[in-house]
């Protein structure tokens, strides 16, 4: 059990929520000073930035876009006087990648892992009808013991300098809002929810934990504010009589109230809204509410001009507008748990949503040789690290499910993008990931991981872990590429014949498969970078997916151009989107929009 409620911010008759948006104080620690200097009670300087974004694009100094180390955040809160009695508590939606928090002068809470929420308890030393003020400590330095995987190297001059070991600019800060929240002493701290789908009705069997003794009681209710089913006790079964589900494309959502009460009033109310949908794999299919789907869509990134990785509402309704205008139906949450807020557009919009763990970069790569001078090579999951890093990707998986269980639109959950699986250390460690998001997940929703180029049927020694196989497959772009895209063809097809041979009975889709693009380029006949070669890609890559039964799904890589670190292989950051950076359509765009709004819903069926 977590230390801290996962629920979402809300107001309710019993709770109080106000988000902390806005310009924070903000300070690099250069020198790595700032806890000895007693930062804690106030930071140096006065510049100012926006929380939530990601500090990294606003400055036009590069030693600050490229800052390895601490960053400090300032600011004061008022806390009303009516709230005494209740717990006080500040609620980060993340902070990349550890954070320690201090409110008045007081360390009050450190976490680790930049993508999943957590609480300062602040009840003890809360200064009412007054300003408090609150310090946070953020590093952004990747390690391979946390998850995203990287390391912090030191350059010639002194200065630090993040590496990742993946394929995304290192954006960090406070990226995602913060809430100042009042709640209840005996308050709702979890609940989960399962589907049976009973002829025209539903059951949805339920449980809730508080942190009292007192009743609780349930009530749902319908679009329309109808009540819907109602129900009491900690566990139990709310029935639903003609019972509206949630479909693909076509949400419905009920609205679930949840209350504690004594005798005379009410001790705490929650409320969220919910679909009711079952989701399973059965043979080489994936089933929404009993029927095959098929999915179409994309692996994205929270990524944009000048808020970097900070959640920005605006993006978030034109990505949903452009997803629609496609024609897709679902995306990844590649490679990290994204913004709460997505998550619930998602549950209005009818997005099915695989929603990935930040496990990315969990890959030998020359950087990774622990033994090189011994010339003895050391697989990525036999370091003497490994049980740390383990230990970090449990509980990350932890936080994301007790997080996103109850949201309708998560399907799946992706417990590693691209590990290393040809090794036979891999299997004791994938093993405890999977067996954990199982028992964690009271939906029992399939669960899966995204495999790089060289675990193939023949050497990959992890796909039996996975309920439904997502394979990342760059044919024709980093294997045979240009005029030789005939070649990438057989080397593809040959790679699905051997896992047909293998007759898994599991259902494939893609997770990955695209061409870096310049929205500049046209080019006739094609060059790699152009947007005609983009469209020819495709071409080849559709085909080969229309000819295997089991290939239930494709989600290019990637919706949008995104931002990385700069090197030779990027162009001022990985152009592989079918929108620009700023959200607009390349060419191929239009073909995958004829492609996908051609294909029915249970194409293969
Ligand atoms: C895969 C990664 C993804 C990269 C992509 C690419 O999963 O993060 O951005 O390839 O190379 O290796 O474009």
């Amino acid at each position: 059990m977590l230390e801290y409620s996962m629920l979402y911010p809300r107001t309710t008759p019993s709770r109080r929520a106000i988000a902390m948006n806005g310009m924070w104080k903000f300070h690099l620690d250069e020198k790595g000073e700032g806890e000895q200097s007693g930062w804690n009670d106030g930071i140096p300087g006065d510049d100012m930035i926006p929380v939530p974004a990601s500090f990294q694009d606003f400055y036009t100094d590069k030693d600050i876009r490229e800052f390895a180390g601490d960053v400090w955040y300032e600011t004061e809160i008022f806390v009303p006087g009516e709230w005494e009695g209740k717990a006080i508590w500040l609620r980060f939606g993340a902070a990349t990648h550890r954070a320690a928090v201090y409110v008045n002068g007081m360390k009050l809470a450190e976490h680790e892992g930049g993508f999943l929420p957590f609480v300062a308890d602040m009840t003890e030393i809360v200064r009412y009808n007054a300003n408090n003020k609150v310090v946070v400590r953020v590093n952004n330095e990747l390690t391979e013991t946390n998850i995203p995987c990287g390391k912090t190297i030191t350059l010639a001059d002194g200065k630090k300098m993040n590496k990742p070991y993946f394929d995304f600019f290192n954006y960090s800060g406070l990226q995602r809002t913060v809430h100042l929240m009042a709640v209840p002493k005996e308050a709702v701290y979890d609940f989960d929810l399962t589907y049976k789908l009973c002829g025209a009705d539903a059951e949805i069997t339920y449980s809730v934990k508080t942190t009292g003794e007192h009743p609780v009681s349930l009530t749902l209710y319908d679009a329309e504010g109808g009540i819907a089913a109602q129900a009491e006790g900690h566990e139990g079964v709310l029935h639903v009589h003609d019972a509206h589900l949630w479909q693909v494309r076509n949400a419905y959502l009920y609205r679930l109230v949840i209350q504690i009460t004594d005798d005379t009033q009410i001790v705490d109310e929650y409320e969220q809204e919910i679909g009711i949908r079952t989701v399973e794999v059965k043979d080489t299919q994936i089933l929404l509410n009993g029927s095959p789907v098929y999915l179409r869509g994309f692996g994205k990134h929270e990524d944009s001009d000048v808020v970097g990785r900070g959640f920005n509402i605006g993006v978030m309704k034109r990505d949903f507008e452009l997803m629609k205008w496609i024609g897709a139906n679902s995306f990844r949450t590649s490679h990290y748990p994204y913004s709460e807020e997505i998550y619930q557009m998602a549950d209005r919009e009818g997005f099915l949503i695989i929603d990935e763990v930040p496990a990315v970069g969990l890959f030998e790569s020359m950087m990774n040789f622990a033994e090189a001078s011994t010339g003895k090579k050391t697989a990525f999951f036999e370091k003497e690290t490994t049980p740390v890093l383990l230990k970090a990707h449990l509980k990350a998986v932890e936080e994301m499910i007790i997080r996103d269980k109850n949201h309708p639109c998560v399907v799946a959950w992706s417990l590693l993008n691209e590990p290393e699986t040809t090794n036979e250390a891999a299997v004791p460690y994938f093993k405890e990931i999977f067996d954990r998001a199982l028992e964690l997940d009271p939906q029992k929703r399939p669960r899966t991981f995204a495999l790089i180029m060289n675990s193939r049927p023949d050497t990959c020694r992890c796909y039996q872990f996975s309920d439904i196989v997502a394979l990342n497959r760059y044919y024709g772009w980093y294997v045979s590429g240009g005029y030789e895209i005939a070649d990438a063809e057989m080397m593809f097809r040959k790679e699905m014949d051997g896992w047909a041979a293998l007759n898994l009975n599991k259902p494939f889709i893609f997770t990955e498969y695209g061409a870096d693009t310049l929205g500049s380029e046209h080019k006739l006949p094609s060059v790699m970078w152009s947007q005609e070669y983009q469209d020819e890609y495709l071409k080849m890559t559709h085909g080969v997916f229309d000819a295997y039964d089991f290939v239930k799904g494709e989600q290019i890589w990637n919706f949008a151009d995104f931002q990385t670190t700069e090197g030779i292989l990027r162009v001022n950051g990985n152009k592989k989107g079918v929108f620009t950076r700023q959200r607009q359509p390349k060419d191929v765009a239009y073909l995958l929009k004829d492609r996908w709004e051609s294909l029915p819903l249970d194409y293969k069926k």
